[in-house]
């Protein structure tokens, strides 16, 4: 049988890196669009980078950007895919306030781009395509839980753009009769989650707090509630839709929900603290009722560990999200391994193997600036 080709947009964000992973060990030849940035910018793909210079190469990378019309048009003539996973976005909601225009090019119109590319390339009964909808369409929230069938109600520029990439890979489904999909995907975090999303900023800001690299945790909304899932089961399920013989949109979420203020629990009980709320919405603060342990040494039973700073509410707030994976279960067969406590335990672990690290260099006078504006 002939080698599948797949080509990622957004490689080297999370999912692209789990999603390159999986289908290299799917045999895949793997291709990926990666931006130009003035430093590298590939570290969550960097374990799989292969040679150019060696035969047989099975995971390639192209410059290009989701703003690039003819740029994407000749990646997609070159490779010729199998299956095309529009991963890339601009994905952080709270950024997408600052900077709608940009958000509203590369994700609505980016996903147009590309749909435009195949059909024109005369791609369209071969190359089948994945878009990277999301739980934010559900937005001001219609009905408990959520499904395929829920209606829409955007409540961000991000969101917005995305309700529109979601509508054009229907419509290009239904119009030129192209394999599309959309997977509307609750979050989903990893060890590789960006470090201003919410799960990685606590997790890690929990981590370097305990290690006296940093004095406190910043934090918004903590009442927030959502339904987390690990990118590793969420990636599968991205391959699995492009396997069936239809396409169809499938909604992936885990159907249990948490609060963010819950996820910084458990990040602290991770590290052996334990942790009381004080106060009320732009006065709480979390302080630290016990510690057990050795893993958090720099603190202190008293200590006021989490604050909330409004700069971190966004203008229209998202505030609850549960999924109903029932279609994906059923028509798919698709569960969830790994439980969010399960993940919150990895991810509070990686992130203080690096704030270890940093603290003993900060020890022998090597002082590293680890804060990251988020
Ligand atoms: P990340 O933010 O980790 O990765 C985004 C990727 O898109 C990065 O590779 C980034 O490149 C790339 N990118 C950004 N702008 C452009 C551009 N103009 N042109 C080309 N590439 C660009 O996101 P995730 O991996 O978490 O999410 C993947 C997709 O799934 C996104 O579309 C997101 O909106 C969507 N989604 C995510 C969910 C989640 O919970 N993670 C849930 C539902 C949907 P660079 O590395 O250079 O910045
Ligand atoms: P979200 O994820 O907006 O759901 O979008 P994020 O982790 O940014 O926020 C989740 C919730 O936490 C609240 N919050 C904070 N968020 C951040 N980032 N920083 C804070 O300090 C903070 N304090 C509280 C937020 O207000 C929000 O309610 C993610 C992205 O991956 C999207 O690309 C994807 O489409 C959706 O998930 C599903």
């Amino acid at each position: 049988m002939e080698q599948k080709k797949a080509l990622i947009t957004g490689i080297t964000g999370q999912d692209g890196s789990y999603l390159a992973e999986f289908l290299l060990e799917k045999g895949y030849q793997v291709h990926g669009i990666k931006r130009r940035a003035s430093s590298f910018n590939t570290q969550r793909v960097d374990h799989i980078y292969q040679d150019p210079h060696v035969d047989n190469q099975n995971f390639i990378l192209h410059y290009g950007d989701l703003n690039d019309s003819s740029n994407l048009t000749r990646i997609i003539q070159e490779v010729q895919p199998d299956e095309v996973y529009n991963l890339g976005a601009q994905s952080h909601v709270a950024v997408s306030f600052e900077a709608p225009e940009y958000t509203a090019d590369v994700d609505a119109m980016g996903t147009l781009r590309i749909l435009e590319a195949i059909r024109l390339l005369g791609l369209e009964k071969k190359t089948r395509f994945y878009q990277a909808s999301t739980s934010e369409l559900y937005g001001l929230v219609q009905e408990t839980p959520q499904k395929e069938t829920t209606p829409f109600y955007p409540r961000s520029p991000y969101a917005v753009a995305k309700l529109y990439a979601y509508w054009i890979t229907v419509n290009y489904r239904e119009a030129y009769g192209m394999y599309a999909c959309n997977g509307i995907l609750f979050n989903h975090e990893s060890p590789r989650r960006g470090e201003t999303f919410v799960t990685r900023k606590i997790t890690r800001g929990m981590a370097n707090i305990a290690q006296g690299l940093e004095p406190c945790l910043y934090m918004g909304n903590i009442d927030s509630l959502r339904d987390w899932g690990h990118a590793k089961d969420y990636v599968r399920m991205q391959w699995m839709m492009l396997q069936q013989e239809q396409p169809d949109d499938f909604v992936i979420a885990t159907g249990v929900q948490y609060s963010v203020r819950e996820f910084i629990t458990w990040s602290a009980a991770e590290l052996g603290v334990h942790l009381r709320f004080e106060g009320s919405g732009v006065d709480e603060q979390g302080i630290v009722e016990r510690i057990d342990g050795d893993k958090a040494p720099a603190l202190k039973v008293g200590d006021v560990i989490v604050r909330i700073d409004p700069r971190y509410f966004r203008p229209a707030e998202v505030e609850t999200l549960l999924g109903d994976p029932t279609k994906a279960k059923t028509v798919l067969g698709w569960t969830p391994e790994i439980t969010v406590q399960e993940m919150c335990a990895e991810m509070v672990r990686e992130d203080l193997k690096v704030a270890q690290r940093h603290a003993l260099l900060k020890e022998h006078g090597h002082d590293m600036p680890v804060s990251v504006e988020n």
